[in-house]
């Protein structure tokens, strides 16, 4: 791809977290007639300008299918797609744009694997070990896989503190285990897994693997040789990108040994009423017209996470979190989901007598944005006893001043609901 691609990585790092509040237009309005704080972004994060602006552009001038036309807009618009990819190939460190399979987002990655590999791999008396604390979308397609071919799901247990428990881990890991797939960072507890350790033991035993990184992108700066992980999969609008787009990075040798998951265009190279033949990768396994102003998009939101300084994200994230979990530990009956050590921005919790859907009511009216529910993750919900928890999810764009709004929030609550 040509060097106009890389358009930020020979910008100087962003340093300054703090100075980049003013990039996103969406924190600007107020709700309820009061400034908007916004932290719901476990669930979807906001988009700074310069990726409004590239979707903007791409449907302006470049509205055309990629792949296909000799005309002019066509071939912008399949530079356009195919520079995100070398964009998102760049960042992750991936060896090849042959790995960069753009899905509508980490559940449709994870299905892809699932569909594709999964049923090749596994057969009956196999087993696949994830953990306690996944999204469903790192269960349920692996259950109905198994429960398909006869093989078993194994969840590794978490620990009161909301870790994972290693000694059963490594107890779980067996010769009958053909896949691990785990959550690099939990939506539900904010726990950050040793992703590097649990794919080397994996790989010692004999296993391919699967990570869920939605989570990680937007606090984390991946490479995913140095973590050596098989597939890592994303979404775009948990990383400052827009929804509807995705990835699945692969190693591309056992990419090439998997068949496609879905037909249609794009995918193959001839078609006779006898026999198809398949495109080469990362195109036969994105059938059909792509999302590619999600991909612009998501190639945007790479090129702003290029310029930032990550340790110092992470010394402005974990201040925030550590404020925060103070601030709304000191309320009454105030019981935080999810200590761990390693924790990323996400801080669960449930108040004494109040159900989580009425904290998260009446911060609305305080202008603030969280989430409530089981968030995906009902079996993390099982095991803190707990039907649902309020969960505030801080991003680079979060400050002190959206965690007193939060508090004055929950103090309303308090006085109402007792
Ligand atoms: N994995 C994790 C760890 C997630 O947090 C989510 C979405 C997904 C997978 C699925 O991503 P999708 O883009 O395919 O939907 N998590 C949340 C959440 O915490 N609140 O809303 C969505």
């Amino acid at each position: 791809m040509s060097a106009a691609v890389k358009t930020s990585a020979a910008l100087a790092p962003i340093t300054d977290i703090a100075s980049l509040r003013g990039d996103f237009p969406a924190l600007r309005q107020r709700v309820h007639g009061h400034p908007l704080a916004y932290l719901d972004s476990a669930a979807s994060s906001q988009c700074p300008q310069a990726v409004i602006d590239a979707i903007a552009r791409q449907q302006s001038l470049d509205h055309a299918n990629v792949h296909r036309g000799v005309h002019q807009l066509s071939e912008r618009a399949t530079l356009a797609y195919e520079s995100a990819r070398e964009r998102v190939r760049d960042y992750i460190n991936a060896a090849s744009e042959h790995e960069i399979v753009f899905t509508r987002g980490t559940t449709e990655s994870i299905n892809l694997v699932c569909s594709s590999l999964g049923g090749r791999l596994l057969s009956s008396g196999d087993e696949v070990l994830i953990t306690w604390m996944e999204h469903h979308s790192n269960i349920v397609p692996w259950q109905m896989l198994c429960e398909h071919v006869g093989a078993r799901l194994v969840p590794v247990p978490i620990t009161d503190a909301g870790e994972l428990d290693l000694e059963a881990f490594d107890r779980l890991l067996t010769d009958r285990t053909r896949i691990v797939a785990f959550v690099h960072v939990s939506n539900a507890l904010g726990t950050v897994n040793p992703a590097r350790e649990l794919i080397a033991k994996a790989h010692a035993a004999g296993a391919v693997v699967v990570v869920d990184g939605a989570q990680a992108m937007p606090h984390k700066r991946i490479d995913v040789r140095d973590l050596d992980c098989d597939f890592y999969a994303f979404s775009g609008h948990k990383m400052f990108g827009p929804t509807g787009i995705g990835v699945l990075y692969g190693k591309e040798r056992l990419l090439d040994t998997m068949p496609p998951w879905q037909g249609g265009g794009e995918m193959i190279l001839t078609v006779d009423f006898d026999r198809t033949t398949f495109n080469a990768l990362p195109y036969k396994f994105e059938a059909g017209t792509p999302n590619i102003a999600g991909a612009v998009g998501l190639g945007a939101a790479v090129d702003y996470l290029s310029r930032i300084d990550f340790p110092a994200l992470e010394a402005h994230e974990s201040a925030l979190l550590e404020h925060a979990t103070e601030r709304v530990a000191e309320i009454d009956g105030v019981r935080i989901v999810g200590t761990a050590a390693e924790k990323a921005s996400v801080l669960s919790f449930v108040i004494d007598g109040i159900h989580a859907h009425d904290v998260g009511t009446i911060v609305d009216g305080a202008g603030v944005a969280v989430r409530t529910g089981h968030h995906c993750a009902m079996p993390v919900m099982d095991r803190f006893g707990v039907p649902a928890t309020a969960r505030a999810s801080f991003a680079l764009y979060n400050n002190e001043d959206d965690v007193d709004q939060l508090i004055v929030g929950l103090r309303q609550a308090v006085e109402l609901f007792r």
